[in-house]
């Protein structure tokens, strides 16, 4: 068996009241249009805690203290798989502003089934629900 390529993910769980932050992805992106937690791949040399910061950064300008690991999942496509780290994100400086996104929302938990999300969180939704109560 061809073994996969594996790549590393992580996403900020950022919490506001009992409201998550959720960007839509942009045109030109994979799964354009799809709901997700903010964040993206781990570069070289880079911790998740650091790539997670600098993701956070460049999407919504914000300077983020990253918290505890609340989940780690796998999903593939194809001959590729991805490894996605959810960490849980409570404090920050600046306010979320929308520099990558379609559009960025404030939505309870129990929103995230009614909207297009990318299936490898579909399939994980009751441990993300989990998460983040
Ligand atoms: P790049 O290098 O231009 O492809 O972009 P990055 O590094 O911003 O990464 P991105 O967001 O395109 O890649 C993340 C991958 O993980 C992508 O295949 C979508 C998938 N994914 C699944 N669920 C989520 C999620 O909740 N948040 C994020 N950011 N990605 C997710």
């Amino acid at each position: 068996m061809k073994r996969p390529v594996w790549i590393p993910v992580v996403t900020g769980l950022m919490r506001r009241g009992d409201k998550v932050l959720v960007g839509q992805r942009p045109v030109g992106n994979t799964l354009a249009g799809h709901w997700e937690f903010p964040g993206g791949k781990i570069e070289k040399n880079e911790s998740p805690e650091q790539a997670l910061v600098r993701e956070l950064r460049e999407e919504l300008g914000i300077e983020a203290e990253v918290g505890a690991l609340k989940l780690a999942s796998t999903h593939s496509y194809g001959d590729t798989g991805i490894v996605i780290l959810f960490y849980e994100v409570l404090f920050w400086k600046g306010e979320p502003k929308n520099v990558h996104h379609m559009d960025l929302r404030w939505i309870t938990p129990s929103e995230l089934k009614d909207l297009s999300i990318p299936d490898a969180n579909r399939r994980i939704l009751d441990r993300i629900e989990e998460a983040l109560r």
